[in-house]
């Protein structure tokens, strides 16, 4: 069993346009595709590792062989929070309860949410991501570098442990071709494509750690 590359449940202008056409068809194409293949070619000479689900894979990057870890880190890291990245996106979807409830217990307000969010995307130096992650029952914000995930572990992400609900991707490539250097405007214009439906079903799953 090797990865795949997901389909997305909506075409390629869908989110126009607050993220373009050209950047998403690239985007999926082209980086995501790179991932899962690079995942799969380092996967090919180790049968215990190579037939699991993605999420479980990406928490063992410290059982893997030393020379795989970095490369399986990366690329398998760059499969998943992809994967997380595009169903979490659709327009007009809208934040409800309990998940908007639990957003005001621990962050104030949706508008201060957002606030903290907007303020941890643009300290976060270079690429990766930024996680809403929910972890024994309370919510956070979290960023991670490169293409690490919160599940991936302490060993890995440090403190930056949890599930992830919601993930921004703020490498160059995410956003570079509408809005250049100015990540603010990109992360501002991601409130309106954030499938709200989606990251309630995030929120509300079983497996939390
Ligand atoms: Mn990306």
């Amino acid at each position: 069993m090797s990865f795949t590359l997901p389909e997305l449940s909506y075409s390629y202008d869908a989110l126009e346009p607050i993220f373009d056409e050209q950047t998403m068809r690239i985007h999926h194409t082209k980086h995501h595709q790179a991932y899962i293949d690079n995942a799969n070619k380092a996967l090919v000479d180790l049968p215990e590792f190579r037939n699991l689900p993605i999420i479980e894979l990406i928490q063992k990057i410290q059982h893997l062989p030393d020379h795989k870890k970095t490369i399986l880190r990366n690329n398998g890291g760059g499969h998943i929070n992809h994967s997380i990245f595009w169903k979490i996106l659709r327009k007009n979807t809208i934040l409800t309860d309990p998940l908007k409830n639990s957003i005001e217990n621990n962050f104030g307000s949706v508008s201060d949410f957002k606030d903290h969010f907007e303020k941890i995307a643009m300290s976060h130096f270079g690429s990766g991501w930024i996680w809403l992650i929910k972890k024994n029952n309370s919510l956070s914000i979290v960023s991670t570098a490169n293409q690490d995930n919160p599940l991936m572990g302490e060993d890995i992400t440090r403190a930056t442990t949890g599930y992830p609900i919601l993930g921004l991707d703020v490498w160059e490539h995410a956003y570079y071709l509408k809005y250049q250097n100015k990540r603010l405007d990109y992360v501002q214009a991601f409130w309106n494509v954030v499938n709200w439906k989606e990251v309630s079903i995030r929120f509300n799953q079983k497996l939390h750690t």
